[in-house]
C-alpha cells in the first residue's frame, strides 16, 4: 500500500483548526480523552483499536482509568502525514465529538 507523505506545517495548522480537543505537542498530534469511568475509556480503546487496524495506523497511547491519552504520529514518514488526521477523526465521533 503506498503511504501518505509528510505535511507542510501550513496543511497542519489548517487541518488542526477543524479538528477539535487535538494540538500539536512535540511534533504529534496530542488530546486527552476523559470519560466516565475505566469501562467506558476501555470501550472507546477497543473500538478505536479495530478503527486504527481498519487503517493499518497505529496509536501511541496510554490509560490511567478514565483518560486516554493518545499521540498520533506517521513513524514510517517521520511527521504527521493524513493518517494522522483520519484516525484522530474517528477517534473523535468514536468517542462522541
Ligand atoms: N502506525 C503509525 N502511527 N505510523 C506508522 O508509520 C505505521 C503505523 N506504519 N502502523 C504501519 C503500521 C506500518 O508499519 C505497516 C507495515 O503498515
Amino acid at each position: 500500500m503506498s503511504r501518505p507523505s509528510r505535511l507542510s506545517d501550513a496543511e497542519i495548522a489548517d487541518r488542526l483548526s477543524s479538528l477539535p480537543g487535538w494540538s500539536l505537542a512535540g511534533g504529534k498530534l496530542r488530546r486527552d480523552f476523559l470519560f466516565r469511568d475505566f469501562s467506558e475509556a476501555f470501550g472507546f480503546m477497543a473500538r478505536a483499536a479495530l478503527a486504527a487496524e481498519k487503517l493499518d495506523h497505529h496509536p501511541d497511547w496510554s490509560n490511567v482509568w478514565n483518560r486516554v491519552t493518545v499521540e498520533l504520529w506517521t513513524h514510517d514518514a517521520g511527521g504527521l502525514t493524513e493518517l494522522d488526521f483520519e484516525l484522530a477523526e474517528a477517534m473523535n465521533q468514536l468517542a462522541g465529538g
